[in-house]
């Protein structure tokens, strides 16, 4: 049995490494991009049932709306799931909220609501957005479910039963913003708004309080060693570098153990201790069980858990990247896979926080922008390694000039009855075109050829290493080089009536095409919607978008084109209307005015 499962992988590993060698070697022939795409052709075939993916967002607080870094979250890990899917794999794809805890049991009580009563209400906003967004999660998980509160208490008990865990008592500094406990040398004086002296999270800013109370402890100090050992074996497993280099720093650093329950007497919104009525889970363990709960932890979690993806923004790290992986060495199960970081959205400069009234509401703005170019932003300007800033203005630029003026202007030109007055997938001419130079196109036009056709695994490259936004960056360069290539040969002033002009005519957009036709693949996890109306317009049907389907330009290589000839499809609507910045202004006057300063 063990067999085929192992050539299977031999296989893709092959696969990758020779999708690599074409990346480092641009110089490659036409050729070769076949044989790479016959081989993923058969990748997809051998390995789509054995290739099972699991990527998850962070479970989000709430106690308060969703804005701009929570969608941002969602949005990279549904990139990551698209593209996962478009590689044929089967891919599960889970987000959801994290609802217990003293800061939402808090949050309830300011509402004047039961706390399932409000967390039900802004579970439902999160899901809201995550919609209207299409964010295309196969599971959205909440800790208040039953199926939860199993997964939970199962877990407690294995660790429970392997002594892991001892009854001590916990005095230090806690914080309820971030339910999370402090060492002295992680906190810092401070002032009150109303002038009064405060000590807080040096890391989050967060007011702590001091505490002390009988608790539950967990062995974290145990792991210490194990801990290092998986990193140093897995240099990847945390993303970016810079994150991985920080975890190893804590690993150096003492280590104690962590307290993994709160008196019932001061929390009640959360899961009871099992055989201890008096004590609640602490919700930071609850709420990362949440990833074993979606896998269908504790009876038929083993597909999942194997291949599990988490993506986490920096503030949540420790958590994720020392408690978690400790609990799960605890539990005797596999640790994750990867851990994703990405940095934060600034407003302006300055944190998001409600006080400075400058928390941007991801809902709004994707109206404004569209769903899609709300999406495209976010993943264009968001760089995982180091925070980036959000301002309106730059939205409209960017979108403007990369979505409505570049791609939408290189469709239109391809597309207009002026120039293809037939409405077809026209045809190639080899000797317009030849594979080497001597027909009518120039250096320049073969540079763009292998600038296109090594863009899939280029952006293959970068989707795998969650830096989106370098794939965006080569995807825009490409459509910058074909709208140079039509501009350069101005078709529009060729000789219709001379029958060589007219087929280098019909080259020239058959080449923009076949290009247009690439990056509508490729940006389908980031715009799915703009894809489906640039691709539908090609004439490209829906199980003709995959990855392994994209074979550029085989006229080149005197190979048939299936698209050749087709006619093009009816809606000729515009692919991203133009924004304009002062319907911006005036529908957000003050939010507008304020993330400016
Ligand atoms: O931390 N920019 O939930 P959360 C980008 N419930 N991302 C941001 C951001 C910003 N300005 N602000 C927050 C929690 N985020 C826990 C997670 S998982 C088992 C439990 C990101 O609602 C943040 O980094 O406070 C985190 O990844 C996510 O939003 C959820 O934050």
């Amino acid at each position: 049995m063990r067999t085929p499962f192992l050539l299977v992988t031999r296989s893709c590993k092959a696969i990758h490494r020779l999708q690599h060698s074409a990346f480092v070697s641009p110089v490659s022939a036409l050729y070769r991009h076949q044989t790479i795409s016959v081989l993923r052709n058969s990748s997809t075939v051998s390995c789509k049932d054995d290739r099972s993916y699991y990527i998850t967002t962070p479970i989000f607080y709430v106690n308060a709306s969703p804005h701009l870094g929570h969608l941002y979250s969602a949005v990279i890990a549904d990139c990551l799931h698209r593209y996962k899917l478009l590689q044929g794999f089967n891919s599960k794809f889970a987000t959801g909220t994290d609802e217990h805890g003293l800061k939402i049991q808090q949050a309830a009580e300011a509402a004047g609501k039961d706390p399932l009563t409000f967390c039900t209400d802004v579970s439902e906003r999160f899901k809201h957005l995550f919609n209207s967004c299409n964010i295309s999660y196969t599971d959205y998980i909440r800790t208040t479910e039953q199926r939860h509160h199993q997964a939970v208490k199962h877990f407690w008990s294995v660790l429970w039963n392997k002594g892991l865990i001892y009854k001590g008592s916990y005095e230090g500094w806690y914080s309820t913003q971030d339910e999370s406990f402090l060492t002295a040398l992680q906190v810092g004086d401070a002032v009150d708004s109303s002038g009064n002296e405060i000590k807080v999270s040096l890391e989050s800013g967060h007011k702590v309080e001091w505490m002390k109370e009988e608790n539950y402890m967990f062995r974290l100090s145990a792991f210490r060693s194990q801990l290092l050992d998986w990193l140093k074996g897995n240099p990847r497993a945390i993303q970016p570098e810079i994150f991985y280099q920080v975890v190893l720093k804590w690993l150096q650093e003492d280590l104690p153990d962590l307290s993994v329950s709160r008196q019932r007497s001061r929390l009640q919104w959360g899961i009871p201790v099992p055989g201890d009525a008096e004590q609640t889970i602490y919700v930071w363990l609850d709420a990362l069980v949440n990833y074993l709960t979606v896998a269908g932890y504790p009876d038929i979690h083993n597909q999942w858990w194997n291949v599990a993806h988490h993506i986490v923004g920096k503030d949540i790290l420790k958590f994720h990247a020392v408690y978690w992986p400790a609990f799960l060495l605890g539990a005797g199960l596999p640790l994750p896979q990867t851990i994703y970081v990405h940095s934060h959205w600034t407003v302006g400069g300055k944190k998001m926080s409600k006080s400075l009234g400058n928390v941007v509401d991801p809902l709004e703005r994707s109206k404004q922008f569209t769903t899609d170019g709300m999406r495209y932003f976010l993943l264009r300007q968001g760089v995982p390694d180091s925070d980036s800033d959000y301002t309106d203005d730059k939205a409209f630029k960017l979108l403007n000039a990369e979505l409505a003026d570049s791609l939408g202007g290189l469709l239109n030109r391809c597309t207009a009855p002026a120039l293809n007055p037939a409405q077809i997938y026209t045809a190639f001419c080899p000797q317009s075109f030849p594979s080497e130079q001597g027909g009518r196109a120039v250096g320049e036009d073969y540079h763009m050829l292998e600038a296109v056709k090594n863009l899939p695994a280029v952006v293959e490259q970068h989707y795998e290493s969650m830096h989106v936004y370098k794939a965006l960056e080569v995807i825009s360069a490409c459509v910058r080089q074909t709208n140079g290539f039509v501009q350069r040969h101005a078709p529009w002033k060729l000789e219709r009536s001379d029958i060589t002009d007219q087929r280098w005519l019909d080259t020239i957009i058959h080449v923009s095409l076949e290009c247009l036709r690439m990056y509508g693949t490729l940006l389908q996890p980031v715009v799915p919607e703009i894809s489906d109306k640039l691709l539908s317009r090609l004439g490209v049907q829906p199980d003709e978008r995959g990855l392994a389907d994209v074979n550029f330009l085989p006229k080149i290589r005197g190979m048939d084109c299936p698209f050749e000839g087709r006619v093009l499809g009816s809606d000729t609507g515009v692919l991203f209307t133009r924004l304009d910045n002062l319907d911006i202004d005036k529908q957000n006057p003050k939010k507008t005015k304020k993330a400016k300063k």
